[in-house]
């Protein structure tokens, strides 16, 4: 039976995530947008690509929540993104208003789907979602820690010519400046990052990852980062769709692991065909611990400025 992908949002990253779909065949795809004819005139665009290569899946483009109804997965970018000098967290206002509209959209007509949310501040939307929506924490995660690894990742082989597919990272912690590149979870062909890297240098690369969204913003003026976060989300939702369980980290709900409670954060996580199957808990020692505990009070501050803009938050 085909699955069914609905998109909310079918702007740069709800563009490219359609595309990619289509190009793995996973499912069939419903962009959805307040803008209609986004919607309909890039799901159309991209059916008629798949002539090109012969891809079987079927697209449509909508404004209208019932087209989406039933759907397997539900990935999120609905929402404004950034503007050259704004921070993530300045995203708050207008996109908390954004989620709640629609998990109010999703929430009766696919109550079993998995939800990612990729729209920003990423940890607080996907946190409002699920409050908003009601659905189990275990079928919403927000994407960022893929994406930031996958530029963890990138800077790395840079600097060490290595291929990216020899170097295992993570990236942990709240998708914002105090995010948590893991130096000592990295390896490069199996051996320990430290061993291979000067400390100035891996600190230059540390920072620069947790500006990697600003850097891309900077050079595009307008709108921010696609491609990658596309891949991102998609790689969450093949990992459900398909049952691969692969251990990915993203945005998932803390109930005691890492020793934090009743919120979301960038943990390794296993997705299989129940959402999140398990959170992976590493041991954390030293630096690390510390930047850890200091992203997930960032994440907390968010929240309660969040909280403050829509006491339903608070319930
Ligand atoms: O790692 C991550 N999670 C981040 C997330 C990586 C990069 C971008 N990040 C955020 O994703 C970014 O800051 C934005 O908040 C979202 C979406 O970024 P995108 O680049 O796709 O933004 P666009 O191109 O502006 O697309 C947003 C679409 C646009 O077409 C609007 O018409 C639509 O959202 N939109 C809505 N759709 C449905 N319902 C409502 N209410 C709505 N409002 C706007």
């Amino acid at each position: 039976m085909k699955k069914k992908i609905s998109l909310i949002g079918a702007g740069q990253i709800g563009g490219t995530l359609a595309h990619l779909i289509s190009i793995k065949e996973l499912a069939d795809v419903v962009l959805f947008d307040v803008a209609e004819g986004l919607a309909k005139g890039k799901a159309l665009d991209i059916s008629q690509s798949t002539s090109v290569d012969g891809y079987n899946v079927n697209l449509i483009g909508t404004n209208n929540y019932d087209d989406t109804k039933n759907s397997d997965v539900i990935i999120i970018t609905a929402g404004v993104p950034r503007k050259p000098g704004m921070t993530r967290d300045d995203l708050l206002g207008t996109n908390l208003k954004i989620i709640k509209e629609v998990a109010k959209g999703i929430k009766n007509t696919s109550p079993n789907a998995f939800v990612i949310c990729i729209t920003n501040p990423l940890d607080i939307i996907v946190m409002a979602f699920q409050k908003y929506s009601g659905f189990s924490s275990k079928k919403v995660v927000g994407m960022a820690g893929i994406l930031d690894s996958a530029r963890f990742k990138y800077f790395l082989s840079q600097e060490l010519s290595i291929p990216v597919k020899k170097i295992n990272t993570l990236v942990l912690g709240g998708h914002g400046d105090t995010m948590v590149p893991m130096p000592n979870h990295t390896t490069i062909d199996s051996k320990p990052l430290k061993k291979l890297i000067d400390e100035k240098k891996l600190e230059q690369i540390i920072e620069r990852t947790r500006k990697g969204g600003a850097e891309i913003i900077k050079f595009l003026e307008k709108g921010s980062a696609f491609y990658a976060p596309a891949a991102a989300g998609v790689e969450m939702a093949e990992s459900y769709i398909k049952n691969l369980r692969k251990e990915l980290p993203c945005a998932a709900y803390l109930n005691g692991e890492y020793g934090f409670r009743d919120i979301y954060a960038g943990v390794p996580v296993i997705i299989g065909k129940n959402g999140v199957e398990k959170i992976v808990e590493i041991k954390l020692e030293g630096k690390e611990k510390e930047n850890f505990a200091t992203s997930i009070n960032a994440v907390k501050d968010l929240l309660s400025s969040a909280t403050k803009l829509d006491p339903d938050l608070a319930k």
